[in-house]
Formats: C-alpha cells, sequence, structure tokens
C-alpha cells in the first residue's frame, strides 16, 4: 500500500490538500485525481502544488466506518446550538466549546486541525496556524462498493462526504480523542458535522452562511493525554475504513 497526499498553495495561503492510501496500480489514477482537483479549487489557481508518494512502512488497521445520521438545522444560529448540545454530551466543557466555534467559524483558515483539552480549552497543536493534519487513511478496496451502497440510499454518495466519513472515522478510533466538529471552509458547502465514537456522524445542514469563508476542524483531547502520541497517530498510523458484509 502506498499514501499518496496532496497540498496546493498560493504564497503562504493554503489552497486545498488531499490523502489517501492506494494500491500501486492505482497511484497514476490517485495522484492524477488530486492534481485535476488542485488545480480546479473554487478558492483558485494554486502557485504551488506538491504531491507526496510513499510506500507505507506498516500495514494498515481497519476501523469501522461511524453511523451517519443527518440532522434538520435551518440555520448557522441553530447549527451552534445543536453543537453544544451534542459535544456537551460528550463531556466538552462550555469553554472548550467556545473556544472550538472561535476557530471553526473564523475565517482565518488552518490546513490541519485545532487539538483542544476537553476541560480547559487549551488549544494544544504545536504549531496553532498550520494545526494537525490527518493523513495515511483510506477506505478498503473491498468496502468501495458496500460504503457507497450506504451512502447512496441515504442520497449522500459524494467523493466529499466519502473522504469527511473516512476521516472522522479515524479521527474517532484514535485514543484519546473524545469528538470532532468540523466546517468546510468551502464558500459553497455549506454541511458540516459532529462526530464521534458514540455519536456517530452527525450532520448538520446550513452549519454556516452559502459563500462564507471560514472553516475548519478540532479535534477534542481528553485532559492528560500524550500529546506527541495523538498526533503520531492521527499523522502516521495507516488506517482503513472496512465495512463489514
Ligand atoms: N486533517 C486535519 N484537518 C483537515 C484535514 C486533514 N486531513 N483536511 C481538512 N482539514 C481541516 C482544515 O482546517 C480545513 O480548512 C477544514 O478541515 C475543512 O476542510 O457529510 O469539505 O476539506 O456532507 O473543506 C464535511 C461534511 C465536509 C461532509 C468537510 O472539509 C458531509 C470538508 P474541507
Ligand atoms: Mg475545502
Amino acid at each position: 500500500m502506498w499514501s499518496i497526499r496532496m497540498r496546493a498553495s498560493s504564497g503562504r495561503t493554503h489552497v486545498s490538500g488531499a490523502e489517501t492510501l492506494s494500491r500501486q496500480e492505482d497511484i497514476i489514477t490517485v495522484a492524477s485525481s488530486f492534481l485535476l482537483r488542485a488545480l480546479c479549487h473554487k478558492k483558485g489557481m494554486p502557485s504551488e502544488i506538491v504531491i507526496t508518494v510513499e510506500k507505507l512502512k506498516e500495514s494498515p488497521s481497519s476501523v469501522a466506518p461511524l453511523p451517519v445520521k443527518t440532522l434538520d438545522c435551518p440555520s448557522p444560529e441553530q447549527a451552534k446550538i445543536i453543537i453544544k448540545q451534542l459535544l456537551k454530551k460528550e463531556g466538552v466543557s462550555e469553554i472548550s466549546i467556545k473556544k472550538a466555534l472561535s476557530i471553526v467559524y473564523s475565517s482565518t483558515t488552518m490546513r490541519g486541525a485545532s487539538l483542544i483539552d476537553i476541560k480547559t480549552g487549551r488549544r494544544l497543536e504545536p504549531d496553532k496556524s498550520r494545526g494537525v493534519r490527518v493523513s495515511r487513511l483510506g477506505l478498503e478496496e473491498a468496502s468501495e462498493e458496500r460504503l457507497s451502497g450506504i451512502l447512496e440510499k441515504l442520497g449522500i454518495n459524494t467523493t466529499r462526504v466519502k473522504e469527511a466519513l473516512i476521516l472522522a472515522s479515524k479521527v474517532a478510533s484514535c485514543p484519546g480523542i473524545v469528538a470532532e466538529l468540523c466546517i468546510s471552509d468551502d464558500p459553497d458547502y455549506t454541511t458540516g458535522y459532529v462526530a464521534s465514537k458514540g455519536l456517530g456522524y452527525q450532520r448538520i445542514p446550513n452549519i454556516k452562511e452559502k459563500g462564507s469563508l471560514s472553516g475548519g476542524r478540532v479535534f477534542f483531547v481528553k485532559s492528560g493525554s500524550n500529546i506527541n502520541r495523538i498526533i503520531r497517530y492521527l499523522e502516521k498510523r495507516p488506517v482503513v475504513v472496512s465495512v463489514e458484509k
């Protein structure tokens, strides 16, 4: 198995990124689809595109996809209420929720995710402007059709949903991470989610106003966790999502 990663930027501004795992025979197809994505991004033409193709040193472990649910939500105001309710259920404190909201609703976006202590609201990622980028994640080949089938039934079988669900399923499997909050930084994409092992993947429509440049991800971390270990898992540990028959 190979890890394929893409990052596109314009000066110091991050334009787009993507990562997946691939079999050797699919490297060219996957890498060119990432290149195409970088060249056609809504946020504009990047001035630099980096594609990394790297053979994995360890074989991936597999996790099940989180169960998917789409909530009713008419507005960003309502979305904030829903986010608070869900995160509270997972033991995230008021102050940590506030901090997270200020990050994901800010118009300065990061390339990766912020890590926030569930009690104190403190940010734990070493590089606050970049964040932590989850990498080395993918979908087991035999599960591709099964996952498409599940999402098809829900009317959401898109690359974006698939990639977000795969990411959320890896993140939820990371020891020490309690929950995740995500808003796309794409101005036209207004559905976000809250995810955790217990809550599953809960989609929130109208999480932001159409045209808004804000977006981001926050991973909520159990107090006292070993941060380096968490980052190593998120960035380096190969994980594939596998759907049972
Ligand atoms: N690791 C960590 N953070 C990431 C990663 C990653 N691999 N990829 C993106 N981010 C962060 C980064 O701060 C981006 O600004 C932010 O997340 C949003 O990324 O069910 O499209 O790729 O309908 O714009 C979720 C809902 C869509 C899908 C998420 O995110 C659905 C999306 P985007
Ligand atoms: Mg985006």
